[in-house]
């Protein structure tokens, strides 16, 4: 039967799940749903409040690891991660546990600030989506939905200055994983995807692309589509930032 992954638009983690699918060549059906609606809809359909859920058969799966775990065990090959026996195998789940327990909510509080401040962006991040609203009866409510999705991720103005100043720490670290040969392979394992999506959505931040342009980790971005969305430079205050390595 054909997976159905349910997501919301421009989530890392679902972009994490969906490139892996690809990578697997496992067709599915993908359902978009509108921000916040998960936590109505998941527990039903895909048993979770969280995005990405998965549906395979009668099976509920949520979360971008356990459904990592099991695309690998639907379909072998290309796998997502090293051997069992290979001392890499425990490195890369260590990882990508990082990559989702720590990293993963970096963009999300910063984001969240960021659609606070300018509530039309958050339109850009629709994409393909297909949504169970058109977008014009949508736009009035951007500024409630930035408002309770901060209030959900525990994203305020602190939280965000504290993110950004944590931010090069977080690179210098991915750059050495990618330099000792753990990520940035020819084909993506498993903290790829987690690493690499997080990375993506950050670099879709005008104000924070900077933070990571030229960097190694930029470079994990190339295992996923171009992506949709963006956050205009200057939405943030130019003293939250850092400063760019190197300058
Ligand atoms: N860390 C988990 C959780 C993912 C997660 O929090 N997803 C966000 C979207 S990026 C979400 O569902 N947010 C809505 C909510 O927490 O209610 C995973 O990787 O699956």
């Amino acid at each position: 039967m054909t997976p159905r992954l349910y997501v919301l638009p421009g989530s890392h983690p679902c972009a994490a799940v969906e490139a892996a699918l690809r990578l697997k060549s496992i067709d599915f059906d993908r359902v978009d749903l509108l921000p916040l609606s998960q936590m109505l809809v998941g527990p039903l359909r895909y048993g979770g409040t969280t995005v990405p859920g998965m549906r395979l058969d009668g099976e509920r799966i949520v979360g971008s690891r356990q459904i990592l775990r099991r695309l690998d065990a639907l379909v072998a090959e290309p796998a997502l991660l090293p051997a069992p026996g290979d001392p890499a195998h425990a490195k890369v789940l260590e990882a990508e546990r990082w990559g989702d327990e720590v990293l993963q909510s970096v963009p999300r509080r910063i984001i969240d600030v960021a659609f606070l401040r300018h509530p039309a962006a958050m339109e850009s991040y629709v994409g393909d989506a297909k949504l169970p609203l058109p977008l014009g009866l949508m736009r009035p409510a951007l500024p409630l939905t930035a408002r309770m999705m901060a209030i959900k991720n525990s994203a305020r103005e602190e939280s965000a200055r504290a993110d950004l100043a944590a931010l090069p720490g977080q690179l210098d670290r991915i750059d050495a994983w990618i330099a000792e040969g753990l990520l940035g392979g020819e084909r993506p394992n498993a903290a790829d995807l987690q690493i690499g999506s997080t990375i993506r959505l950050l670099m879709s931040i005008g104000d924070v692309r900077p933070l990571i342009e030229g960097r190694p980790a930029a470079e994990l971005t190339r295992y996923f589509p171009p992506m949709a969305g963006e956050v205009p430079a200057g939405v943030l205050p130019a003293e939250w930032l850092p400063a760019p390595a190197g300058a």
